[in-house]
């Protein structure tokens, strides 16, 4: 019951889309209502056409821009684009010029429903970091993943690279004044099967290659979160600040067979607009 001398006499008539409480977004407000009145579901603009989603996609409106939601194993602007069950998990190819971006938001507990063509969300900063990659490559060089924020090193970013033949990890939380280093102790560049798996609490990153012993080191204090506009880059980034090393600028060559963030898988294949070719898993 409102206050009556706050002089809220009314309630809305309107339309809410979203409401984000802390963070964590609120939307499918019917469902997640336990009890309601007098509320209907909103039929309008931008979701006026139902037709624009196909495959039994629905409309969903991110302010006035109209996104479909895919049913499992459909993907595309519209849902116009179906992957088999089995290519779901198919290792993906990269030649070097291949960059897929999600958005880590939109890639969590949405039981393989995806949103395509929105506006990212602004994130929170992070305390933590848990990421794993399964690739191979016979190149020495090139970007495997890539997120931040800003236009300099100088902000904060996380990034995993092949240099000189070795995995890497660097992160800036945004006190860094050179960038940290976290190189494997072996070469990577074997054409072999690795999984670089990167645990990050606070200023404390490790990177543990395959079943080697974790590699760590701590960034510079007055900075625990990592701030960044959500965007996971995968195989290389299109605009890179400057100061990172010279092998960060190329894309990555090779096969990545998965992506895992805190605990979601990247679906390599449900993305982009170009062709993925696929490597076989022997
Ligand atoms: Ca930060």
């Amino acid at each position: 019951m409102v206050n009556p001398e706050s002089g809220v006499m009314v309630g809305l008539d309107g339309a809410i889309q979203r409401i984000t409480v802390n963070g964590d977004i609120w939307d499918r407000l019917m469902s997640r209502a336990i009890w309601s009145h007098g509320v209907r579901r909103y039929r309008g603009p931008p979701c006026d056409n139902t037709s624009q989603c196909l495959n039994d996609g629905v409309c969903i409106p991110h302010l006035n821009v109209p996104l479909c939601r895919c049913p499992l194993y459909y993907w595309g602007q519209k849902c116009e684009k179906r992957i088999a069950k089995e290519d779901l998990e198919r290792p993906v190819a990269f030649d070097g010029n291949q960059k897929l971006s999600f958005s880590s938001k939109l890639t969590s507990d949405r039981k393989g429903e995806r949103f395509f063509g929105g506006k990212e969300y602004t994130v929170e900063g992070q305390r933590e970091s848990n990421i794993e990659v399964t690739f191979r490559t016979s190149h020495h060089k090139g970007l495997l993943l890539w997120t931040n924020k800003g236009a300099t090193i100088r902000g904060d970013y996380l990034a995993l690279a092949i240099t000189k033949g070795y995995a890497q990890l660097s992160f800036n939380l945004g006190k860094q004044t050179e960038p940290l280093l976290i190189t494997s102790l072996h070469r990577v560049d074997d054409s072999r099967w690795h999984t670089a798996l990167i645990e990050r609490n606070m200023r404390f990153g490790t990177l543990t290659m395959d079943d080697n012993p974790p590699i760590s080191n701590t960034s510079e204090p007055g900075a625990t979160e990592l701030n960044t506009d959500g965007v996971y880059w995968i195989g290389g980034c299109p605009s890179l600040p400057t100061g990172l090393p010279d092998d960060y600028y190329h894309g990555f060559r090779g096969c990545i067979e998965s992506v895992v963030l805190d605990g979601d898988p990247l679906h390599l294949v449900m993305h982009g607009t170009g062709d993925l070719s696929f490597c076989d898993a022997s």
